[in-house]
């Protein structure tokens, strides 16, 4: 019993290095990732435990599903141990740069003749600008619902485990088609990625802290302007993009009613409280706590899933503001008594 992932998008889009990034040291050789394999056109099968990972390599992304299909098929049937349901594919991850220019007419057409099985994986997360996570998704989310849409990065390992889990998904329907076992394959899909989803986790959380403690730098900075209302838009822009970067580090692409709850969580909008104190002394610390707060509460929001509800997302706002008032925010670094 096999489970096939096909790994499709333009080329460059990452799409090697993405299968490298979930499968075991040495499963995908360094010397296949990179760009310049134009014209190779060919499929890849790697295999793991877990799944046969179908790498489109080169395949021009305005191929139609069934060519997709028949390329599969041809390939898996020259295995000589191959049987009928070995060469259906269970799942697509259709993977977009997300460091590129965006999508096209094409690609949307393309995802939307199969899109019970389809994935769409933005890649690079971590090379993204903020104008390109402005574009892209909105862009995206048009067409398709946010629970379809998954943002990786393989260089930092983030948004893997969330793709993972959706895949999941898709294969219990597909391999339950297919008359599979599927409790045994989740067996052995969960042994496979056991320590990978340690390591994950470990890295998102990493990555998020690293994060908030650049936004509530940057509300710092903001909030040393003097002037009552100059740091208004920035500080609010500045919140709901550290919103939105953290929900990327575990995979989402969140909209506005979720920046808006996250925000939310402060009992008041940052601004407000910023405002509040006419101490310019004090008006640095506020807004560098609240950020910082706010954005430990997006952290535990999106590190549950999403499932953690708005106390205990106030709890967790408080007790990190109160941590965040042992910072220097001025020198931007934790003073000695800090935790
Ligand atoms: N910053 C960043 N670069 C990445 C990431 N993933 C891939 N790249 C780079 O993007 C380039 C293309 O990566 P590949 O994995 O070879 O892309 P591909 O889709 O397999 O390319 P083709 O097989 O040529 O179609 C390489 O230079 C990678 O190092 C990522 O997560 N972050
Ligand atoms: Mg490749």
């Amino acid at each position: 019993m096999k489970a096939n992932i096909l790994v499709c998008g333009k080329i460059g889009a990452g799409k090697t290095s993405l299968i490298q990034a979930v499968t075991k040291f040495g499963a995908v050789p360094e010397e296949n990732i990179g760009i310049g394999r134009e014209g190779m056109t060919q499929l890849t099968v790697y295999e793991t435990d877990a799944a046969d990972f179908i790498d489109a390599d080169g395949l021009d992304p305005g191929l139609a599903m069934a060519d997709y299909e028949r390329a599969v098929a041809e390939e898996k049937a020259a295995d000589p141990g191959a049987e009928p349901s070995d060469t259906v594919i269970d799942a697509i991850w259709y993977c977009i740069d997300g460091s590129a220019d965006g999508i096209d007419n094409a690609d949307i057409a393309f995802i939307h003749t199969f899109s019970e099985k389809v994935l769409i994986v933005i890649t690079k997360a971590d090379a993204m600008t903020k104008e390109q996570t402005e574009k892209l998704l909105p862009g995206l989310r048009e067409h398709f619902s946010a629970d379809g849409i998954t943002i990786v990065s393989a260089r930092k390992q983030t948004g893997l485990k969330k793709l993972l889990d959706r895949t999941l998904h898709i294969l219990e329907t597909s391999l339950n088609k297919s008359g599979a076992d599927f409790p045994e394959f989740q067996k052995t899909w969960n042994r496979y990625y056991e320590k990978k989803i340690l390591l994950w986790k470990e890295r998102a959380g990493a990555e998020a802290d690293e994060l908030i403690n650049w936004a509530a730098g940057r509300a710092a900075a903001i909030a040393i302007v003097p002037l009552p209302l100059a740091d208004v838009v920035p500080l609010v822009a500045n919140e709901a993009y550290m919103i939105k970067k953290m929900a990327a580090i575990y995979g989402y692409t969140t909209g506005e009613s979720v920046v808006t709850m996250l925000g939310g969580v402060a009992g008041g909008s940052i601004v407000g409280k910023a405002l509040a104190s006419f101490l310019p002394g004090l008006k640095i610390p506020i807004a560098a706590g609240v950020t910082y707060g706010v954005g430990k509460a997006a952290k535990a929001y999106f590190e549950s899933d999403m499932k953690l509800d708005v106390s205990k997302l106030k709890d967790t706002f408080e007790k990190a503001k109160s941590e965040a008032a042992n910072f220097d925010w001025k020198g931007n670094k934790e003073d000695d008594g800090g935790i």
